[in-house]
């Protein structure tokens, strides 16, 4: 993807914990690079401080005064003489203040600059700027609506059902359907309430309500140069709660067609903001094949991994060198395989999926072609309860879907964690349902089966 050389970094200090951290130092590592790990107290006995060549404690096990504290990870970059941060996926990857104070601090961050974090984050000012740079989107209101009145209007313009959303928003929360005018005051009260006691800002939108949506995400990358290109898509339909589960790729429902299309629009939105960084675009896909902006994610995401399977590329190496000034020559990475993901939270999908951390007293993982797993786990680890319940990332690559559904099968049965309770059985049968074999689901996939039966 990005190919001129550069001058590289001298350390790393990766601002994250987890599968991810170890992930980052893996590639630096590879790269030659040097890594620093910054740590909590409940993470004293995490790989990620082993395989890092430096380890700093940056505060206690909450995430407030650890991984989320910047004096502390600023300090420990400097200590340290860090050249660069990365800061993984959540935590303090789309913070623009933190990206901003790198900045200021002669530390180049690994991620998104500031500006483009702001412009992104706020959705109905990244909407209208997709829009301009003539990417689809779901018709709806001209950004924020001041009023109830205001809202009843376009509501009424755009036809019912609608979408009220947060601006601040993302990920669900401030997000109202609304099937009908005399709904619209309470849900616009109630999604108004939750945005404020959210986000502290109480600004709306609206759109058509997509009904039986995919959700399918380009990745995309763009350097300091002003050159943009993309990976193709991710299928991420399979969500509970907003929280994705499996991701695959390529999507069971992408042509030839809708990925030049996708993947031509997403290169339009790169270019027209000037985005430098590995970033995703996401869309809503109706049955139609209509695709529709979204949101865009100034992080890599979790799932990165499986792109990686198909275009054969070490992303983290990108993002790296892509920071570094690295020039992108090619416009369009086009998938040569079929990979899965499968998440193994710490939680238990019999019981509401309630988090289940605890001690690991037996584990085994599969192995065999095509299998990664991504992991911070290992036998005799105790997952603390203080961060996300993600735990591993199960990865299969193979040739056609078909092989990797079996692949998956059989990595799953191999898979053993004992002494807390996993998705594993979720996702054994999950692999069993015939809307997942047949590549036919959507967002609303979820709630139609009845999985706790199949467990
Ligand atoms: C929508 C939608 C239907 N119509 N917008 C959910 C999270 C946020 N990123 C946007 N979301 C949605 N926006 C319109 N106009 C349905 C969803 C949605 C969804 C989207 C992707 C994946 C899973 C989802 C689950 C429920 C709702």
């Amino acid at each position: 993807m990005a190919r001129k050389k550069v001058k590289l970094f001298n350390k790393i200090l990766v601002a994250n914990r987890g599968e991810i951290a170890l992930r980052v130092i893996r590639t630096a590592k590879e790269m030659g690079i040097k890594t620093v790990a910054v740590y909590s107290l409940a993470d004293a006995d995490s790989l990620h401080i082993r395989f890092a060549d430096e380890a700093v404690c940056i505060g206690p096990a909450e995430s407030a005064k650890s991984y989320l504290n910047i004096p502390n990870i600023i300090a420990a970059a400097e200590i340290t003489n860090a050249d660069a941060i990365h800061p993984g996926y959540g935590f303090l990857s789309e913070n623009a203040k933190f990206s901003k104070i790198c900045r200021d601090h002669g530390i180049k961050f690994i991620g998104a600059s500031p500006e483009h974090i702001d412009k992104m984050g706020d959705k109905a000012s990244a909407k209208a700027t997709m829009r301009e740079a003539g990417v689809p989107c779901v018709p709806g209101s001209d950004g924020i609506i001041d009023s109830l009145e205001h809202a009843k209007k376009t509501a009424a313009k755009i036809g019912y059902p609608v979408m009220i959303k947060a601006t601040a928003g993302g990920g669900g929360k401030g997000m109202r359907m609304v099937a009908a005018e005399d709904l619209l005051q309470k849900e616009w009260d109630s999604a108004r309430k939750e945005a404020s006691a959210a986000f502290g800002n109480d600004g709306m939108y609206m759109e058509k309500f997509i009904e039986e949506p995919r959700h399918i995400e380009i990745q995309v990358a763009g350097d300091q140069h002003g050159n943009a290109c993309h990976l193709s898509e991710r299928d991420c339909s399979i969500q509970r709660r907003h929280q994705k589960l499996i991701e695959e790729t390529p999507s069971p429902f992408m042509t030839k067609e809708l990925r030049k299309k996708m993947g031509e629009a997403s290169i339009k939105a790169v270019e027209a903001i000037r985005y430098e960084g590995v970033g995703t675009i996401e869309y809503l896909v109706d049955k139609h094949r209509n695709f529709y902006f979204m949101e865009m994610n100034t992080r890599i995401q979790v799932e990165h991994t499986i792109t990686e399977e198909v275009i054969d590329y070490d992303l983290i190496k990108e993002q790296i060198k892509l920071a570094a000034g690295d020039k992108i020559t090619k416009k369009e990475h086009l998938p040569k395989l079929h990979a899965i993901q499968c998440r193994i939270n710490a939680e238990d999908p019999a019981n509401n999926w309630r988090p289940s951390p605890g001690k690991i007293e037996v584990y085994h993982e599969p192995g065999g072609h095509g299998i990664r797993i991504d992991t911070h786990v290992y036998a005799g680890y105790t997952i603390p309860p203080h961060y996300d319940s993600m735990i591993s990332k199960l990865i299969v690559v193979a040739q056609t879907r078909e092989e990797a559904i079996a692949k998956m099968r059989r990595a799953l049965d191999e898979y053993i964690i004992e002494g807390i309770k996993t998705t594993v059985p979720f996702h054994i049968a999950l692999l069993k349902t015939e809307a997942f074999n047949k590549g036919q689901f959507t967002t609303n996939f979820l709630e139609e089966w009845d999985y706790k039966k199949d467990l």
